[in-house]
């Protein structure tokens, strides 16, 4: 046969592969698999700088569907107790920060919490502002909080009409008597015209010991413009506290801790008439441990409240449900514990679909748990830890739901100092996923390809030279 350099090179290579250059092509494959290892890692790390420059938190695992925690909060000082409440996908979140003594800051993610504004403190400048609330309906965005600048601790509120972007003066919502009046709760109606406020005053804490702490009201029809004035919600001796509020179409509903039969307990009340009049004070919780905090959630005739039992040190979170606004109350149901510190239920409604989270101790530290369920709360989905930070504590998680999105918020000392954090579900699609599959693919196809021309080069000169120097 003829041996031109062509069939010279394919029958050396015959031959040499028959002589165990597969050993040759083994080291090969080991060593392309090694940099494919090599360029996967370094292509994630790359992403991930790109990626954690949006203030993703890489130190934390997420449960499926759940996007990673999203620091909030950069200033030096401690930030925390934040609320957060969201219209289509404008996301709205306000805390507290340390910053000079105790101001109220803002931000909002105009994209379903994919980026995020740069926080901004609202109001005059205040110190000693606390217990931040907020309601958002529209372009309508709605803050409440307290501070003592006036002669005790008032109720101040604050209304922007334009998503955010503008704040309305400040004003006072309870009267400046000299009596502390704190921990508001807002709440808003769907057309945006009626806001709701509720908050625990102390302007009749001499008529008992201890204290008699009295629950107070205020509203607004024209979507914060105007206030009716204040009015006295409840009317029992000794400490009434932690309210929060619901509304739905006419119907505003109440839940609070009292302390009138001598320990805690849960009760509700309800106006069927835009806060005009009240009806009575139901006891919800019937049991003889502690009872408390409580929260409301309201979707047409359906009622849902959720509070935590305290049982032998140990903590339940209970569920209660009235299908007819309010009027009569199912059984309770355990949601779940007993677990150390399982506290403050924070509930939101949207049809048949309730979603709930919490703060838990069952980890060490405290996590921040979700649950969840797609039947109207008669059936209940599993815990689900949302947060993993290693035993720092996580606390006072907030919630909120629109366009089939979950917003979560809280507050933890990951880094040594509290701050507030944010997750959603779904998580984000985001380009440095699609950038951790498509570079390192291409990299390692074209390294791999490189090598096997290369290695058969080198093969293919050794053959011909062995070849010739045999003959
Ligand atoms: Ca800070
Ligand atoms: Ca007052
Ligand atoms: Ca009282």
């Amino acid at each position: 046969m003829l041996k031109t350099p062509i069939t010279r090179v394919l029958s050396a290579r015959m031959r040499g592969w028959e002589k165990g250059g597969s050993r040759s092509k083994s080291v090969s494959i080991v060593i392309a698999f090694l940099l494919m290892v090599v360029v996967v890692l370094g292509g994630t790390l790359l992403s991930d700088t790109n990626y954690s420059s949006s203030a993703y938190d890489h130190r934390t695992r997420s449960p499926e569907g759940w996007s990673e925690d999203v620091r909030i909060s950069y200033n030096i000082s401690t930030d925390a107790y934040p609320s957060v409440d969201v219209y289509g996908d404008n996301v709205h979140i306000v805390w507290r920060s340390q910053w000079s003594g105790g101001q109220i800051f803002y931000t909002r993610s105009n994209n379903a919490g994919e980026t995020w504004d740069e926080p901004v403190m609202i109001g005059p400048f205040e110190y000693n502002c606390m217990n931040p609330d907020i309601a958002v309906s529209g372009d309508d965005v709605h803050v409440v909080w307290d501070n003592n600048n006036a002669s005790a601790r008032e109720i101040r509120y604050l209304q922007s009409v334009d998503g955010g972007d503008t704040w309305l003066p400040e004003r006072m919502i309870s009267s400046n008597d000299g009596h502390n009046s704190q921990g508001p709760k807002i709440a808003v109606g769907e057309d945006g015209m009626d806001v709701h406020v509720v908050w625990v005053d102390w302007r009749h804490s001499s008529d008992s010991f201890p204290p008699n702490y009295e629950l107070y009201y205020n509203r607004s029809h024209d979507g914060g413009l105007t206030w009716e004035g204040e009015m006295r919600l409840t009317n029992a001796l000794y400490r009434s506290g932690e309210p929060n509020i619901a509304v739905e179409g006419s119907s505003v509903h109440v839940v609070w801790m009292d302390e009138r039969a001598g320990k805690w307990d849960i009760y509700y009340k309800r106006s069927l008439d835009r806060g005009a009049t009240w009806g009575g004070d139901v006891i919800v919780s019937n049991n003889p441990n502690h009872e408390g905090p409580a929260d409301v959630a309201a979707y047409g005739d359906t009622i849902h409240v959720v509070w935590d039992r305290t049982v032998s040190g140990e903590d339940l979170i209970l569920h209660r449900m009235s299908t007819d606004n309010g009027e009569n109350w199912g059984e309770s149901q355990v949601l779940t514990g007993p677990s150390i510190s399982a506290v403050k239920p924070r509930l939101t409604v949207l049809d048949d679909e309730v979603h709930m989270v919490w703060f838990d101790g069952r980890d060490g530290g405290r996590e921040i748990y979700y649950k969840y369920s797609d039947s109207g709360g008669i059936s209940w989905g599993p815990d689900t830890r949302l947060t993993y930070t290693d035993n720092s504590y996580s606390f006072w998680p907030e919630i909120a739901v629109d366009n089939d999105k979950i917003h979560v918020t809280w507050y933890d000392d990951r880094d040594g100092i509290w701050e507030v954090y944010y997750k959603r579900n779904p998580d984000f699609i985001s380009v440095p996923e699609f950038g951790n599959v498509i570079l390192p693919v291409i990299s390692v196809v074209t390294i791999y390809v490189s090598m096997i021309y290369i290695h058969r080069k080198r093969e293919d000169k050794i053959l011909v030279e062995r070849e010739y120097g045999e003959k």
